[in-house]
C-alpha cells in the first residue's frame, strides 16, 4: 500500500514514476494517490473517501475488494505461482476457457489468453492476417479501424485506432495497410440521444466506400468497439452493426469486434454482440474479465477461424504467437472468482436493469450551462462540455478535478466526461455521481 506517500511527501518520491497517458508535472504538483478500495469506493492517501464513477478505469464491473478474488488469487499463488502454457498445460486454463465459451456469443467458443486489451486487439489482428493466409487469401492483409476509435498502444492497435493524439507521434511508423471509417459521433443530428441515436445507420455504407477504393481482395478486417469508449461514449446508430456485418460478409471480410469495454456486463448483456445481436469473427476482450484485479486479457474466434488453422501435420504450430503469461494461473483464477461473481450476484445482465434510472438521472444534467450532449447506454455515460474558447480540455479537466475534491472519481477526455460505475452501483450513487457532475459543472461556468 502507498499511504506513506502523502501529498505532502518530498517532490523526490513521486519523480521516478513515468505515468501513463499523465499530465506528469501537474500531477506531481498536485498529486491525487488513491490508498485503499472497497466496493463502490476509493479511499485516498490521506483518507478521503471518493465514490467511483468510473469502476477504475472501466474495469471493476463487481466493485473493489472482492473477497473470493483475493482469496482464489491468494491459493493459487500458493499452489502453483506460474506454469507455461507454451507447449504445456494447466487445469484451470482450460477451465477458464469453456466457462468463457459458455457465455460467449453463439459459436466464439475459442479462447486465446493476453494480459490486457492491448495484446488482445493485436492479437486479433494477427489472427485475422493469418486466417486468410491460413485459407490461401494471403494477399488479405488491409485492416480497416474507425476514425475515433481506440484499440490500446500497441503498433497494431495504435495504427487502427483513430484518436490523433495517440497517433500523430508515430505517423511514420504505423502499419502500412490501414484505412479508417469514418466515425459515429454527429452532435447536429444526434445531440441528447437516449440510448442508441436514430440517425446515421447509412453510415456504416462508408466501409462500401473503402473496400471500393482497395477492393475487398486485399483486406483482413474491420475493427469496431461496438461503443467507442476512450474517445468519449460514441454509440452506434441503430442499425450500423447490423449493416457493417452485411458489408463484411458480402466482401469475406472478418468483423472484429472490440468489447475490452463493452465486454462483461457493461452495457446490460454479457457481450454487446449479445445485445446488438450482431456476431462478430473475432471479440477482444480484458478489463472486466478479471474485474481488474489481475491483469488478463481474452480473444474470441468463430470456431471456422480455429479450425483454418488446424491443418497440416498435427505436431506443427499453428499459430506463431503467444505471450509468457498467456493465461497465467494467477490471472485464472481471478477470472474464475470473477464469473462466479457476476454469475451469483446477476451482474452481466445488471447494467440492464439500472439502465432506465442511470438515463434519467443523466439526463437531468441537461440545461445545466455548457452542457452540449449527453449519452448513455447500459452503465455507460457521457456528458459533452463546451470548451473554453482556445483552450480545448481546460473546461473538462475542472470539471474532473472538482469532482474529485467533492468526492466523486470521473474521467475526462477532452471536454467530454465519462461514466461507468461498478455494475453494483445502488440508487443513492447515481444521485451522487449525476448531483456532483452537475455542481461542478455549474461552478465551472
Ligand atoms: N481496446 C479498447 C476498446 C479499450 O478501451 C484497450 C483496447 C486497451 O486496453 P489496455 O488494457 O491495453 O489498456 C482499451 C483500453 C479511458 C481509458 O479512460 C480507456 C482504456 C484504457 C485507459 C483509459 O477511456 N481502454
Amino acid at each position: 500500500m502507498n499511504a506513506r506517500i502523502t501529498p505532502a511527501a518530498a517532490k523526490t518520491d513521486l519523480d521516478a514514476f513515468w505515468m501513463p497517458f499523465t499530465a506528469n508535472r501537474q500531477f506531481k504538483g498536485q498529486p491525487r494517490l488513491l490508498a485503499r478500495a472497497e466496493g463502490m469506493h476509493y479511499w485516498t492517501a490521506e483518507g478521503r473517501q471518493v465514490l467511483d464513477g468510473v469502476a477504475g478505469l472501466w474495469c471493476v464491473n463487481a466493485g473493489h475488494g472482492r473477497r473470493e478474488i483475493t482469496e482464489a488469487v491468494t491459493k493459487q499463488i500458493g499452489a502453483m505461482d506460474f506454469a507455461p502454457t507454451f507447449q504445456m498445460g494447466h487445469p484451470i486454463a482450460f477451465e477458464l476457457a469453456n466457462r468463457l465459451a459458455a457465455i460467449a456469443p453463439p459459436g466464439m467458443d475459442r479462447v486465446f489468453f493476453t494480459n490486457s486489451g492491448s495484446e488482445s486487439v493485436d492479437t486479433a489482428l494477427k489472427i485475422a492476417i493469418a486466417y486468410h493466409r491460413a485459407r490461401g487469401q494471403g494477399q488479405r492483409t488491409r485492416l480497416i479501424g474507425r476514425e475515433r476509435g481506440y484499440h490500446g498502444v500497441g503498433f497494431g492497435g495504435m495504427s487502427v485506432g483513430g484518436m490523433v493524439n495517440n497517433r500523430k507521434f508515430f505517423a511514420s511508423v504505423m502499419l502500412p495497410s490501414v484505412d479508417h471509417l469514418q466515425h459515429t459521433l454527429d452532435i447536429g443530428h444526434n445531440a441528447f440521444s437516449r440510448g442508441l441515436p436514430h440517425w446515421g445507420m447509412h453510415l456504416a455504407n462508408d466501409l462500401e466506400r473503402l473496400v471500393a477504393l482497395h477492393d475487398a481482395s486485399t483486406i483482413a478486417a474491420v475493427i469496431v468497439e461496438p461503443i467507442g469508449g476512450s474517445a468519449g461514449v460514441i454509440l452506434p446508430p441503430v442499425g450500423y452493426l447490423k449493416r457493417l456485418r452485411e458489408i463484411c460478409d458480402k466482401h469475406d471480410i472478418l468483423l472484429i469486434f472490440d468489447e475490452v469495454i463493452t465486454g462483461f456486463g457493461r452495457i446490460g448483456k454479457p457481450f454487446a454482440a449479445l445485445e446488438f445481436d450482431v456476431i462478430p469473427d473475432i471479440m477482444t476482450t480484458a478489463k472486466g474479465l478479471t474485474n481488474g484485479a489481475i491483469p488478463m486479457g481474452a480473444v474470441f474466434a468463430q470456431r471456422k477461424i480455429y479450425d483454418a488453422f488446424m491443418q497440416g501435420p498435427e505436431n506443427a504450430i499453428e499459430l506463431f504467437h503467444g505471450y509468457t503469461y498467456s493465461a497465467h494461473p494467477v490471472a485464472c483464477a481471478a477470472a474464475l472468482a470473477t464469473l462466479d461473481i457476476y454469475e451469483r450476484e446477476g451482474l452481466l445482465t445488471r447494467a440492464a436493469t439500472l439502465s432506465p434510472e442511470w438515463q434519467e438521472a443523466l439526463h437531468s444534467i441537461r440545461g445545466t450551462p455548457n452542457v452540449i450532449d449527453i449519452r448513455n447506454f447500459g452503465l455507460i455515460g457521457a456528458v459533452d462540455l463546451e470548451p473554453r474558447a482556445g483552450k480545448p480540455g481546460a473546461r473538462g479537466f475542472e470539471v474532473f478535478l472538482k469532482c474529485f475534491e467533492k468526492g466523486v472519481l470521473i474521467r475526462v477526455t477532452g471536454d467530454i466526461v465519462a461514466l461507468s460505475p461498478p455494475l453494483i452501483i445502488e440508487s443513492k450513487q447515481i444521485a451522487q455521481i449525476v448531483e456532483t457532475l452537475a455542481g461542478a459543472i455549474r461552478e465551472t461556468a
